[in-house]
């Protein structure tokens, strides 16, 4: 598909762009009014993103509300552990339940793998093929899964935690089971981003949202090595990584064979480029909370972060979009960021 607005797939790529693309991660979702009133009729969480006309529909909703330089496809990380044998619940208010979750052996051998997991997602692929149409070229698509890491501790703990301490318990009680599971749901995410690949998903981006937790030794022995293999599985679409509180990796984030890097709030630009290295895009990074700021004030923090940032960037925050975040803010932030303009 010919696509009218390319910038975050030219700057994904490496080229000289005329300013930085922005998106925002959770985008689509309840900043939105038209989001919030859909979401009212319907049964719950799973039903939206399970109707692949639905999804596609709130998938579209930032683009023609907010502006932004991309769409990215609307679902959610759980998907994998549901296609691979553990379904999960989405509680009002609470969050993601899993009644039943990985304690043994047994359970890990009884586990849906591979293809065979990935073709149990087939609305997903819907939602991807029928927002494209939807979207005719106006912005790239962006597809996603969560890093096994993160969804390793969703299908050993049942739901979120503060400290994901069971989950953190296999990795020293039990590091061969550990990588077992590891391994097929990174060889399940792989069919399954392939797939997504095939429907329409121009652009990956992998979220370690528990990365935090893990020291420096164990993000290398028990995330790195399947990051690295799920890059190297998706050759012809740009792929970024974003492993949220891991600023102890950056050097070995810097040397898998994706394009772009994510990054937190918490981490400096500057000290990022320093242990990664030249190459790399960087997304990121500004505080989701500057956003409850007035709007003056949020265009000169947007301005400031380009700047630190120098080339090689795509605007986002540092983490997903508050739900309780002013649209007046979210506005501010990206009309700042889309009348920006590098100098020569
Ligand atoms: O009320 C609602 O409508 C449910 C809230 C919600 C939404 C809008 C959940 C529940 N998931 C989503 C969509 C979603 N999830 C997207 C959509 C696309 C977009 O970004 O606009 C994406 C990319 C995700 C990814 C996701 N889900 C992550 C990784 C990103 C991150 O924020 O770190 C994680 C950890 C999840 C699990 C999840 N899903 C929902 C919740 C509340 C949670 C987190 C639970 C916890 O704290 O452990």
């Amino acid at each position: 598909m010919k696509l009218k607005n390319d910038l975050l797939l030219r700057t994904a790529r490496g080229e000289e762009v005329e300013r930085p693309p922005v998106w925002l991660m959770r985008q689509a979702g309840r900043i939105l009014p038209q989001y919030r009133a859909l979401r009212a009729k319907l049964s719950g969480f799973k039903e939206l993103v399970e109707t692949p006309d639905l999804a596609a529909e709130v998938t579209i909703q930032p683009v023609d509300e907010l502006d932004v330089d991309a769409a990215i496809i609307f679902s959610d990380i759980l998907v994998i552990p549901e296609a691979m044998g553990l379904t999960y619940e989405m509680v009002e208010k609470k969050g993601p339940w899993f009644p039943q979750t990985i304690t043994n052996q047994s359970e890990i051998d009884q586990l849906v793998v591979g293809e065979a997991a990935a073709e149990r997602l087939g609305y997903v692929y819907d939602a991807l093929r029928i927002t494209n149409r939807a979207l005719d070229g106006r912005v790239p698509l962006i597809g996603f899964a969560g890093a096994p890491w993160t969804i390793f501790c969703y299908m050993i703990e049942g739901q979120g935690s503060k400290t994901f301490s069971k989950a953190k318990k296999m990795l020293y009680a039990h590091p061969k089971l550990a990588h077992q599971l590891l391994d097929k749901i990174t060889e399940t995410t792989i069919a399954y981003l392939k797939q997504k690949v095939a429907h329409g998903a121009m652009l990956i981006q992998v979220f370690d949202s528990w990365a935090g937790i893990l020291s420096a030794e164990q993000y290398r022995t028990f995330a790195i090595p399947y990051l690295q293999r799920i890059a190297e599985a998706l050759p012809d679409v740009p792929v970024t990584q974003f492993s949220k509180g891991a600023w102890f990796a950056l050097a070995d984030l810097g040397s898998l064979p994706v394009q772009t890097i994510g990054l937190d709030w918490n981490t400096d630009p500057a000290y990022a480029r320093a242990l990664v290295g030249p190459t790399k895009v960087f997304q990121g990074n500004l505080d989701p909370c500057q956003l409850y700021a007035p709007a003056e004030e949020i265009a000169q923090a947007a301005q400031q972060m380009i700047r630190s940032f120098g080339r090689k960037h795509i605007v986002n925050l540092g983490h997903g979009v508050y739900p309780d975040t002013p649209l007046d803010g979210v506005k501010a932030f990206v009309q700042a960021v889309k009348a920006y303009a590098y100098s020569a």
